[in-house]
């Protein structure tokens, strides 16, 4: 008999590894909840998810983690990209119970959120663009109408069997009690899976949420390829990293300052209140002029205040205009070299950024937002074009110091 000893032992670890394993996995008695990440692109969603899981944390029900939502040219359906391409779920855990949708799906939904119980959660009664869809007697989300709501949840497979309108409640759980009237309205005996259409969540993100950035950490695939592009591409020194928001798109939107108090993230800048001030046109769109002699104008106060760690180059992100030649004569003589990714990469061109030893970034866009966000989490200095607003300058200044 004593020969089974070990063979026992070795089963008994066999079956605490694969039920630890399971258990990582285990059912959550206080439910989910998961949504799609339908607005804008990644800024946006960011905003979003930093909403979704301090929402998810006041209900006390695991957040699904959704795939980010992608948007190629040319393609018409949406793609979804994993969470943990870009960002690790450990450190999420440190604030609240996450799982990734893969996850969710794969292991528990059968059990958990069975097809015949699969309910949307919209406000209110979406329409659907195709009219005869749209029955007055039965009003619905039509949570997987258009790109990219459709391509979104058939990612996973999953249909809607009917919809739920959960207005008059809301998401705003830092100002009110309306965690418990949620709580009270769908407990998650009756209501395991809350699935909202989009995000239960506000744009830009609420003030108390930026914080939970600090629970958003690169992925290594991420961070390794940011500290090469640093290390490799770049002269050894401190580097800024630059936000140049500029493409037709941006030129567009910027249009609408004229008529705003707030546009996308103005309030990182301005205050949620415009407490900072009214939005001026420069904030979304500064000239070159302007970029080159805020620009210049960091890198002299850098080497002033610190001699020791003398700015040597520039990174510059962009979704358009990289403004490379132009930047690199405008620096030359202050010998600082000018760089960009050889490709098109948001996500790392974001994780560089967040890596810079001074940032500027464009206080309108929420892309330059997340990495503001992330930089304040880490106390690294970050500032904006064209802010605080310049005084009206001589022209024949302005062109002296260029
Ligand atoms: O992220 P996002 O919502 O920020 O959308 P904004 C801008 C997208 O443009 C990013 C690309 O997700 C990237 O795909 N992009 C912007 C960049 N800057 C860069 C960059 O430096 N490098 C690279 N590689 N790509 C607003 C939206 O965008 O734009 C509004 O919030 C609206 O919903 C408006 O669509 C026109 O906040 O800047």
């Amino acid at each position: 008999m004593q020969w089974l000893k070990p063979k026992l032992r070795f089963i008994c670890l066999i079956f605490i590894l694969i039920s630890s394993a399971c258990g990582q996995l285990g059912r959550d008695p206080n439910g989910y909840l998961t949504y799609c990440p339908c607005m804008g692109r990644f800024g946006n969603q960011a905003d979003h998810f930093l909403g979704s899981l301090a929402f998810a944390k006041a209900l006390n029900r695991t957040l699904i983690l959704p795939p980010w939502v992608e948007y190629r040219k040319g393609e018409l359906r949406s793609r979804q990209v994993p969470f943990n391409t870009y960002f690790d779920v450990e450190p999420l855990q440190e604030y609240h119970r996450v799982i990734t949708m893969a996850d969710f799906m794969w292991h528990l939904a059968d059990d958990v959120w069975p097809e015949s119980e699969r309910v949307s959660f919209c406000y209110m009664e979406r329409k659907s663009l195709q009219i005869e869809k749209n029955d007055p007697e039965k009003p619905n989300c039509h949570a997987k109408d258009g790109n990219p709501f459709g391509p979104f949840w058939d990612t996973f497979h999953i249909d809607f069997v009917r919809s739920e309108f959960y207005g008059p409640l809301h998401f705003d759980v830092h100002h009110s009690a309306v965690a418990a009237k949620w709580q009270a309205k769908y407990p998650p005996e009756l209501w395991p899976v809350l699935a909202f259409t989009g995000a239960p969540a506000s744009f830009p993100v609420q003030l108390e949420n930026c914080q939970l950035q600090q629970y958003m950490h690169w992925s290594q695939r991420y961070r390794e390829a940011a500290r090469e592009f640093i290390r490799e591409q770049l002269p050894r020194g401190a580097f800024v990293g630059i936000h140049l928001r500029n493409g037709i798109d941006w030129v567009r939107a910027c249009e609408h300052v004229k008529d705003s108090q707030h546009l996308f993230a103005s309030p990182q800048c301005l205050g949620y209140k415009n407490e900072r001030g009214p939005l001026y046109p420069e904030l979304c769109m500064p000239s070159k002029e302007a970029i080159v002699r805020q620009l210049k104008r960091t890198i002299k106060n850098v080497r002033q205040t610190q001699p020791n760690n003398e700015i040597k180059s520039v990174f510059v992100a962009s979704d358009s205009n990289h403004m490379v030649g132009e930047l690199s004569t405008a620096l030359t003589r202050m010998g600082i070299s000018v760089h960009k990714l050889p490709e098109d990469d948001p996500y790392l061109d974001l994780a560089i950024l967040g890596q810079s030893n001074h940032f500027i970034g464009n206080c309108i866009s929420s892309y330059s937002a997340f990495v503001k966000r992330e930089r304040d989490s880490h106390g690294f200095p970050s500032y904006f074009w064209g802010f605080p607003k310049e005084k009206d300058r001589q022209p024949s200044k302005a062109h002296e110091e260029l």
